[in-house]
């Protein structure tokens, strides 16, 4: 029980395991790990696949070919997917101010290009999602960018990659990844609402949708849940980068499920009935107090985690007495249309209402919150 296997898709950023704890204030505290070693570990710990940027791929092999013969033979070796890849447009100096909307016109090409060259491999592998985080693009100070003419940029960066996709004939759609703050001190699109409003201004807004992440929505003070929710609402969870946080600060990238974890249960609970059917996409960082076995007992905290919260929105759901507090809290009652079919707006015009008496009437939530926190603390 809770062991995951490869029908589970669970899939890792090998940035993630990677990650050699380097950070603000310290240096690292693991060695370079071989993506070739990840897609083995992975593997063995029954994940699904891996995602990468461009530079993740040269974490040990500095030569780009050779780097991915590698990759592909322990793709090969293991069965391991690539459902997913993306760029490093913030870690080289030259995006200082950003990709896309970096002020510089000429590393706005550069940008583009690096993004188009990593697209060839993307599609090479079989990846069907393109994800563009944009965590240089952005500002400091409201007077160093003008941040209508910034969108005009980014607007321009995503049509050229989508036309760019049409072209070479690629099965690849975008998925924008959210996030306030944190390299930038204010980020573009910081947050799923943004994101949603600016792929509606873009030339091809179906070939473009979201990859939101627990941490940064928290990290904005918003509900996970109800961001998630929406996108799928809107059609736009293309991926899903799963991790956990507590609250705004910096960017924590915990395990999955140990930030909030009544969200991350409802969370789970969401994806698993909501018409998700996307790999389960873990965007997380060993602490940096963690030790190379640690870094792959880590690895295997984000999915047996998700498993147990997977169990317990199905015991949740399935307990009599949820499903009556349900029906009692009127949360059924929410999917009955306001009208009933016929009606128009004389109908309700007609209408009246003890508003005294209605108003009087107790929704019982407290209840139905209970006893999923019972749920979840195995007391049901
Ligand atoms: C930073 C992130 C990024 C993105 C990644 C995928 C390094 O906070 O979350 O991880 O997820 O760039 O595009
Ligand atoms: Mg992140
Ligand atoms: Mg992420
Ligand atoms: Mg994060």
């Amino acid at each position: 029980m809770y062991t995951p296997t490869p029908e589970d898709r669970f899939t890792f950023g090998l940035w993630t395991v990677g990650w050699q704890a380097r950070d603000q204030f310290g240096d690292a505290s693991r060695a370079p790990l071989d993506p070739v070693e990840s897609v083995h570990r992975l593997a063995e710990l029954g994940a699904y696949g891996v995602t990468f940027h461009d530079d993740d791929l040269l974490a040990v092999e500095p030569d780009r070919a050779k780097a991915i013969e590698n990759l592909k033979k322990a793709l090969a070796d293991t069965g391991m997917k690539v459902p997913m890849a993306t760029t490093n447009l913030f870690t080289h100096p030259i995006f200082k101010d950003g990709g896309f909307t970096s002020n510089d016109r000429e590393v706005r090409r550069y940008a583009l290009r690096k993004v188009m060259r990593n697209i060839d491999l993307a599609a090479e592998l079989g990846a069907k999602t393109y994800v563009c985080w944009g965590g240089r693009e952005g500002a400091e100070s409201e007077a160093a960018k003008d941040v209508r003419v910034a969108l005009d940029r980014y607007k321009e960066g995503f049509d050229l990659l989508c036309q760019y996709v049409i072209d070479k004939g690629y099965d690849i759609r975008f998925a924008v990844e959210p996030k306030p703050n944190e390299p930038r001190g204010d980020i573009l699109l910081p947050t799923i609402g943004h994101a949603l409003a600016f792929i509606n201004s873009l030339e091809h807004p179906e070939m473009v949708g979201l990859n939101p992440e627990t941490g940064h929505e928290q990290m904005a003070g918003m509900n996970f849940v109800h961001g998630i929710a929406q996108a799928l609402w809107h059609g736009k969870l293309f991926h899903i980068d799963l991790n956990g946080q507590h609250g705004p600060r910096f960017d924590q990238d915990l395990i999955f499920g140990h930030g909030d974890v009544k969200n991350a249960f409802f969370l789970v609970d969401l994806l698993e009935n909501g018409g998700y059917d996307g790999p389960r996409h873990f965007d997380y960082k060993p602490l940096r107090t963690e030790d190379k076995q640690d870094v792959w007992d880590s690895a295997a905290a984000n999915m047996r985690t998700y498993l147990i919260f997977k169990e317990k929105s199905k015991a949740y759901r399935a307990d009599p007495e949820v499903q009556e507090a349900l029906e009692a809290s009127k949360c059924n009652e929410l999917a009955q249309p306001t009208l009933a079919t016929g009606e128009t707006y004389e109908d309700i015009l007609a209408e009246s209402i003890d508003v005294d008496a209605v108003a009087e009437r107790g929704y019982h939530f407290t209840r139905l919150n209970q006893l999923a926190l019972e749920h979840l603390l195995g007391v049901r």
